[in-house]
């Protein structure tokens, strides 16, 4: 019989920090049916990761796990490292295909590039006025990459071909992050895509088992609209 702590070395331990991307890495876990184990913490001022967190990986940004002597951080890293390593070819097309070029290019296209203008624009309204020089262009940046993935997700329900990949659990995030600044209202077939993916079972069970995925800090005006 292995004790815990063996059971535990033997297999990836996602270390999610509360209201977080680590959202994705459990979410990825439950669509691949692993067994794996969680280690939970709690931000540091509602904003920051704990000390603990730092000492697991020398950046302190969520997600990371640990396979055995491995660390492995950046949510796109971690989603290739564990389908590579552990999923056997599912949930990524087959490399060298046409498919698997879109797929690689969704998995950096979001932490890459969208997130970039996404973030801009929250430290952008915490500016208030001042920011008022730079405003045409960051939120041309926001419509010009939420208007690509719009045109591309249209009549689409997954990132790539017709089944869920490790590119959809990468984008879904941002998808409900812009959601819940009120972003979302003029991408009709970004919405349909969130409500498709947040209604998997994999993705409800990640919930479950992270807690709750309270990103209402996230909501605070859009715009300066509320
Ligand atoms: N590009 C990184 C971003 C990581 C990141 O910013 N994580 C946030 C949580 S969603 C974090 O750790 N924040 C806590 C902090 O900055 O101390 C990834 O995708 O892994």
């Amino acid at each position: 019989m292995i004790g815990l702590a063996w059971r535990e070395a033997l297999m990836i331990t996602v270390h999610h920090l509360e209201n977080s991307r680590s959202h994705r890495i459990l979410w990825l876990m439950e669509e691949l049916g692993l067994d794996y184990a969680i280690e939970r913490y709690k931000r540091r001022d509602r904003l920051f990761s704990p000390p603990e967190y730092e000492r697991l990986h020398g950046l302190g940004k969520a997600p990371v796990i640990t396979d055995g002597g491995r660390v492995v951080a950046e949510s796109g890293a971690i989603i290739e490292y564990v389908i590579e390593v552990h999923g056997g070819g599912r949930l990524r097309p087959p490399v060298g295909s046409d498919d698997w070029v879109r797929y690689l290019q969704w998995m950096h296209l979001i932490e890459g590039s969208v997130m970039l203008p996404y973030i801009m624009g929250i430290y952008l309204e915490m500016l208030g006025p001042a920011g008022a020089p730079i405003h045409e262009r960051i939120h041309g940046e926001i419509d010009r990459h939420f208007g690509f993935m719009e045109r591309e997700l249209s009549g689409r329900d997954h990132v790539v071909g017709d089944a869920l990949t490790g590119a959809d659990i990468q984008a879904a995030f941002v998808v409900e992050a812009a959601s819940l600044r009120g972003m979302l209202d003029p991408y009709p077939a970004l919405r349909r895509y969130l409500a498709l993916m947040q209604a998997r079972p994999a993705y409800r069970r990640a919930l479950e088992k992270g807690g709750a995925h309270d990103l209402d800090d996230l909501r605070k005006g859009w715009r300066g609209r509320d």
